[in-house]
């Protein structure tokens, strides 16, 4: 009985089980754990963050994000615009306080955060989450931009809609940005919308060809090639560039041309790479769009500060030229602000006690943020606050490492400090007229690294050996112990030399070859020993210096070889900078021939486009700088009288 009865409870058990089976089965389907739209519950936050679609004038929508403060009531707005993506600049950290969420690349974090601003940051057409098409750096409506938009309309368009959809705000814009954002903050200057009340563009491109991102003075700065192929392949910048070696020299030597490197990764099938490659030359494709020349024809029409960074690695040529093309203007005199701080492209956003192994004595990052940038934003964005009382020109004097509060940049007269012979620099020009030349061989196939090698590409990761930005204030050392580089050097001071602007080159040097790369450098040579700081004895650190491709020595527009063996002046600016030599230490100057891999080779022989120089075309050439008394070399110092 009890058997039947466990046998009846193992049957049933077992026909319940198989009754059951199909559910399990079905069970097992697995179906989607993602639902289909997740809503993050987010009402612990101390913001309010939306994301809209900005119809601009031509129907194009721009992907915005919206920050706003919780609780915000008459809050001004803080707009940048940007091709690297609003969405993840607006949420670097997850986190339930608006300051970290927004900390990093472009966000003066401190300023929006303290400030109770509202944040808004939006891709630009062709980028990212926005429609329409990229152009790199779009030029204004005009000769090159025959279309009805461009970024100044983009903006006004913009500002339009945020001041009527934006409840919590107050009404008026700002709009700030570093770099690319800062050409587009610039940009915003033409015709601007009633309710943009002040621009901050900071290290803005403002010059492909003459000193900026792509060229300088038409020496090609390849190390680029990589942002092009990323930030112009694909909209979200998804494919990325491959290379072949850890070190960047050799990379760039066995492609043997940039043209050739970019022909090996397909880079003819992006537009701007192509307009690269179409205009070696400063052209009227490059005049057009340099927006100096641009803003320099127009009044200035709102407060601007333009934040100009001593070693910008990146864009250190733009805003100055900025500068000096509208202080002349009657409007200046409210409305135009300039910043120079101690720092690589963009730190002023960030720690600024240092760059590498030069420090600066104080966060000047910080000090600018705190008593330049929010009290001054503060001052024309808020319903009544106080005028601020920052000056026309905040400057950081390198060297004593002070802040100077000044309504222009000081008087300076500008002085040449002669190359002489014995290797010397003199303020007395030279009288011998034996050994009136130094001369080195420079050799394409092995031209002089721009810092030691292995050179790691473009990157902003110090943590992981990417010093790109660091590289201007690299010690010279190395490049003072070739035979290919020239080094002029002055006694010691005794007493300071101060400089404010823009050093001149001017050497009279031939070649034997028919085309030739010129770089100069002006150098801060730091007593042998510095107590407390040893790694700083007899450091040679780059104050300015530049590069300048000879076949342009006699116009810009148009190449043309140069005549073999024969002495000629080259002349051309240096970037500004604000220095004291301090007593004790030596001036310095070096002359060499390539800058490489960050600019590409002179083959040294004249060809129509160097970025097709073909391997024979590379030849050794002997350089020569003279210093007799009739072919003076010199750099001309804007010296600011004791
Ligand atoms: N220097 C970068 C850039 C600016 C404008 C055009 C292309 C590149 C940047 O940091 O955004």
């Amino acid at each position: 009985m009890r058997k039947w009865l466990l046998s009846c409870v193992v049957m049933s058990i077992g026909l319940a089980a198989l009754a059951d089976s199909p559910k399990i089965a079905s069970a097992n389907v697995l179906q989607s754990e993602t639902p289909t739209k997740f809503v993050p519950v987010n009402t612990s936050f101390d913001y309010v963050r939306r994301e809209v679609m900005i119809p601009m004038r031509d129907g194009v929508k721009l992907q915005t994000v919206i920050i706003i403060p919780k609780g915000a009531k008459n809050a001004p707005i803080l707009l940048t615009r940007t091709p690297y993506n609003a969405k993840t600049m607006s949420s670097i950290a997850q986190s339930t306080h608006m300051g970290p969420a927004l900390f990093g690349y472009d966000n003066a974090v401190d300023v929006i955060d303290e400030g109770d601003y509202i944040r808004v940051l939006q891709d630009i057409r062709g980028k990212y989450n926005s429609e329409g098409d990229y152009v790199l750096g779009r030029p204004l409506i005009g000769p090159l931009n025959s279309t009805k938009v461009d970024h100044a309309t983009d903006t006004y368009d913009t500002v339009d809609w945020l001041v009527k959809n934006i409840p919590e705000s107050n009404g008026k814009v700002g709009i700030l940005g570093i770099s690319y954002d800062g050409l587009l903050s610039l940009m915003a200057l033409v015709n601007p919308h009633p309710a943009l009340k002040v621009a901050v563009p900071m290290n803005p491109l403002v010059d492909g060809w003459m000193g900026d991102d792509w060229f300088h003075n038409g020496a090609f700065r390849q190390q680029m090639m990589p942002y092009i192929y990323e930030q112009v392949g694909t909209r979200k910048n998804e494919e990325l560039w491959w290379t072949n070696h850890f070190d960047d020299y050799e990379v760039y030597l066995r492609a043997g041309s940039a043209g050739e490197l970019g022909h090996q990764h397909g880079l003819e099938q992006i537009g701007f790479w192509n307009k690269i490659l179409a205009h070696p030359a400063y052209d009227s494709f490059w005049q057009q769009q340099a927006l100096d020349k641009i803003l320099g024809s127009q009044p200035i029409k709102i407060p601007v500060m333009l934040v100009h960074s001593l070693w910008d690695q990146e864009d250190i040529y733009g805003d100055i030229a900025v500068y000096n093309a509208l202080k002349q203007k009657p409007d200046a005199k409210d409305k135009l602000f300039l910043v120079m701080g101690p720092w690589y492209h963009g730190q002023e956003i960030r720690e600024g006690s240092a760059i590498g192994k030069i420090k600066f004595d104080s966060d000047t990052g910080l000090y600018f943020r705190k008593h330049i940038l929010r009290p001054f934003l503060d001052q024309y964005l808020k319903d009544n606050s106080p005028k601020s009382n920052v000056a026309a020109v905040c400057a950081f004097e390198t060297g004593s490492n002070t802040w100077q509060h000044l309504s222009e940049l000081p008087a300076t007269k500008s002085t040449p400090l002669y190359f002489t012979s014995g290797m010397s620099l003199s303020f007395t020009a030279p009288k011998s007229k034996t050994g009136p030349y130094d001369e080195y061989i420079s050799d394409p196939a092995k031209p002089v690294p721009f810092r030691a090698r292995p050179v790691r590409p473009v990157g902003y990761d110090l943590h992981k050996g990417l010093t790109w930005p660091e590289w201007l204030v690299d010690d010279q050392r190395e490049a003072s112990g070739r035979t290919d580089v020239l080094t002029y050097v002055s006694d010691v001071l005794t007493s300071p030399i101060k400089i404010t602007g823009q050093p001149m080159a001017n050497i009279i040097a031939s070649t034997s070859g028919t085309d030739s790369d010129w770089v100069v450098k002006l150098i801060d040579v730091y007593p042998d020993e510095v107590a407390g700081h040893a790694e700083l004895g007899g450091y040679q650190l780059m104050i300015s210096g530049d590069i300048f491709r000879g076949r342009y020595r006699e116009s810009l527009e148009k190449a043309k070889p140069i005549a073999a063996n024969k002495p000629l002046q080259y002349r051309f600016a240096l970037p500004t900078a604000n220095h004291v030599f301090l007593p004790g230490h030596r001036i310095m100057v070096q002359v060499q021939s390539s800058w490489f891999p960050l600019y590409d080779r002179n083959p040294q022989t004249y060809v129509p486009s160097i970025f097709w120089a073909k391997p024979g075309d590379y030849r050794k050439a002997v350089q020569r700088i003279y210093h007799a008394p009739s072919q003076t070399s010199f750099i001309e110092l804007p010296l600011v009288p004791a």
